[in-house]
């Protein structure tokens, strides 16, 4: 830890950095929760620069996006003290470092709100969906067109199925004979991938500034006063449709078990939950959303899922290069979840649905 303090100390903090411990349950970058003398806490993130290729883009895209949202809030007159903030260096830079190095950034610590990392309550889901709705509305209006791609075609489900497509037949790991059924099964839903790109394409469902990594443990919730504190990770904030905000949400917040759970029999989807992240979200966006999109809100769900089970049979395939795993066939066991919730959906689609109408 004593590189992580040395480098946290070449910010703007109040005053020297003293201890640094590894925090969260992000798959993608390595967070540290750090505590000054005065113990004041603050975050450092090394950003994980093999999925973040262009850091200088993506920190512009970050301080653009948290700025704003402060802005607006200043002027609503609402609580800024656990707003999230880039924290630059001592010479004025979003970011510090290099490929050698490694890139990294610093936040400030809200201290208002925590992660839910799975199975929330109704009430706290609802709150989260409040929380994505609101980011959502206050970066309706962000100039898009200064938004740079931090990962292109991240959620192009198309493009995701051809990548799973080469792990496949490449099959580098000789994994492919444990997967077979799994395999199958992707296939057999392949119409899904192109369901929603062909209708943003028809120019039936709009882009807008979307989140588009929106899974429950990304908004920090207060759960004493069931408030919504803070979106955060917004590594992945581009041009988007706001379903793959609602659907990614929906597969991460639904699910009785957790994203990795091995016993299957814990893994089911929840229309109760459903309804109140249903409830939540249109309370905050439905003036804003267009007929097509209402209408597709249900199977964004669906699709978000898929795509996030294919992706994650894609790295077990390739050998487990893009989520952090800490066991063996990790990435295989998170794949079998999305299965089965993809496989729920399908069963309560009517359902789903009929609940997106009562609250339009
Ligand atoms: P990753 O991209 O790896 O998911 P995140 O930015 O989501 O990284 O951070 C990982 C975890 O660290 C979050 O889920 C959250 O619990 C915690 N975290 C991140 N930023 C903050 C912050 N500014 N204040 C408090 N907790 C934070
Ligand atoms: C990653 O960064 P984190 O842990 O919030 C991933 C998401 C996946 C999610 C699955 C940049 O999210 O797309 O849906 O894991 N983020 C990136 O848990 O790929
Ligand atoms: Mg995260």
């Amino acid at each position: 830890m004593d590189k992580i303090i040395k480098v946290a100390n070449l910010f703007k903090v109040d005053a020297p950095v003293v201890t640094a411990e590894k925090y969260g349950c992000g798959h993608i970058n390595d967070t540290y929760k750090l505590t000054d003398e005065k113990g004041k806490f603050y975050i450092l993130q090394k950003i994980n620069h093999k999925v973040f290729r262009n850091v200088k883009g993506l920190m512009e895209n970050i301080v653009g996006v948290t700025e704003h949202i402060y802005k607006q809030m200043l002027s609503k007159g609402m609580p800024t003290e656990d707003c999230l903030r880039v924290i630059e260096t001592k010479d004025g830079a979003s970011y510090y470092g290099d490929d050698e190095v490694g890139y990294f950034r610093m936040y400030n610590f809200v201290y208002g709100g925590i992660s839910i990392e799975s199975s929330p309550t109704k009430e706290q889901f609802e709150v989260s969906a409040i929380g994505f709705g609101r980011f959502q509305k206050m970066l309706d209006g962000y100039p898009a067109e200064t938004i740079q791609d931090s990962i292109p075609n991240f959620h192009n489900t198309v493009s995701r199925f051809e990548n799973f497509e080469k792990a496949v037949q490449e099959d580098p790991e000789d994994r492919l004979c444990q997967v077979m059924e799994e395999v199958d099964w992707f296939y057999r839903r392949k119409k899904y991938c192109s369901q929603i790109l062909d209708l943003i394409e028809e120019g039936e469902i709009p882009l807008r500034v979307t989140h588009n990594d929106t899974k429950l443990n990304n908004v920090l919730v207060n759960i004493e006063t069931m408030t919504p504190v803070a979106v955060i990770d917004l590594d992945t904030v581009m041009k988007g449709s706001i379903l793959y905000d609602f659907g990614d949400s929906i597969r991460s917040g639904t699910n009785t078990g957790a994203e990795d759970e091995k016993d299957l029999s814990k893994v089911d989807f929840s229309l109760e939950l459903y309804e109140a992240y249903v409830k939540g979200f249109l309370s905050e966006v439905k003036d804003t959303l267009t007929p097509t999109e209402s209408e597709n809100l249900s199977f964004g769900a669906i699709l978000m899922t898929y795509e996030c089970g294919l992706r994650f049979l894609t790295d077990y395939l390739e050998g487990d290069h893009y989520f952090k795993v800490h066991r063996a066939r990790h990435n295989l066991d998170r794949c079998r979840t999305q299965i089965k919730m993809v496989e729920k959906m399908e069963e309560h689609f009517d359902e789903m649905d009929a609940i997106v109408k009562k609250y339009l």
